[in-house]
């Protein structure tokens, strides 16, 4: 299986996350994709290739032009007004507040944020940008005939939405590449989402259509983040009903349990008659992950491949979470090498 990847990730070095009332160094760091970059060639998976270039218009085609802007110009922004750290942002149009856009930088961060969790940070946009490159890429590989694709992408991107950053995620890259595939000719596109944490971004830009399913495998919102959606009982709305599926679980589950829903899940995309599948590949459900509390071994992203394998789509395989610890980059790969019917 090809990989594509871009050492412009790095361009993503965030300081500080606001984490347990602490400031502490990310979770979403570089060794992260260094992690599983390592682990592509020392298992000689396939070619890794860089990005093409698709330019703006696919990321305005999922995202807010307003938003994209704030974006591409926060940092120079936020040093300009003399801040000391990263911005952070501390504020939000809570309940019964107004939704007017502030004028100055700190307001408007705070207007574009989801939560407190993430930085902006010099080169943010820049590493954004190019993760967004690599899932087009892919994408763009599907529709030349790969039956299976790897972006590897950094900073991840399924907790962003058409105009929130947020959870580590700036730009939708799932959703990039999703829309990206219909708007070339796929009828339907289906999304299944196996990263640890809800796919709030990724539900909420397609949860009003039925042209691209979505299917999520996550921790319980009533246990933690997003906290404010993915619950069992959000299944799309006006013509997107019926194609919005949640599999919310709770802390401690394995895989039997997970392993079941995935089965389900499946079931529903095999049913949606998808041309195309994208998976938003998290591996932060592995039992030593630092911020996670499912309880998944190595061997069980090897067997998630071959299930995923099992509807015979082309398949592009997004990379989201997963962290600190090396296992991530063995955890990816077995996904990808049980799609291939290698593991
Ligand atoms: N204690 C991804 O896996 N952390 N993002 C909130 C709550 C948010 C994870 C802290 C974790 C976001 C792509
Ligand atoms: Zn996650």
């Amino acid at each position: 299986m090809e990989t594509i990847f871009s050492e412009n990730h790095k361009l993503r070095h965030s300081q500080t996350e606001l984490y347990g009332g602490e400031l502490v160094y990310p979770f979403e760091r570089p060794t992260r994709a260094e992690y599983v970059i390592s682990r592509v060639r020392e298992t000689r998976l396939g070619p890794v290739s860089g990005p093409d270039e698709f330019g703006m218009d696919p990321i305005n085609a999922t995202h807010a032009p307003d938003f994209v802007e704030f974006l591409q110009t926060a940092w120079p922004r936020w040093k300009e007004a003399r801040f000391k750290g990263e911005a952070i942002p501390a504020a939000w149009p809570a309940k019964r507040m107004s939704d007017k856009r502030p004028n100055f930088i700190e307001g408007q961060l705070c207007y574009y944020a989801l939560c407190a969790d993430t930085s902006i940070s010099e080169g943010t946009w820049e590493a954004a940008y190019a993760s967004a490159q690599v899932a087009l890429t892919g994408a763009e590989r599907l529709l030349t005939g790969a039956h299976g694709v790897f972006s590897l992408c950094r900073p991840p991107g399924h907790h962003a939405t058409a105009d929130m950053f947020g959870g580590y995620c700036f730009l939708n890259n799932a959703a990039i590449a999703a829309q990206y595939l219909r708007d070339k000719g796929a009828a339907r596109v289906a999304i299944l989402d196996i990263d640890f944490h809800h796919g709030n971004g990724t539900q909420d830009i397609f949860y009003d259509r039925n042209d691209v399913l979505y299917v999520s495998l996550h921790g319980d919102p009533m246990d933690t983040f997003p906290y404010f959606l993915g619950h069992a009982d959000e299944a799309g709305a006006g013509k997107g009903e019926g194609f919005n599926l949640n599999f919310p679980m709770p802390p401690d589950t394995s895989f039997g349990l997970w392993r079941a829903a995935l089965t389900q899940g499946l079931e529903r995309i095999a049913e949606f008659d998808a041309d195309m599948l994208i998976i938003s590949l998290g591996v932060d459900t592995f039992e030593n992950d630092p911020i996670s509390f499912f309880k998944l071994k190595s061997d069980d992203f090897t067997t998630t491949g071959k299930d995923i394998a099992t509807i015979g789509l082309p398949t592009l395989f997004i990379m989201e979470g997963g962290y600190d610890v090396e296992e991530i980059g063995i955890n990816a790969v077995n996904v990808l090498q049980g799609f291939e019917g290698v593991g």
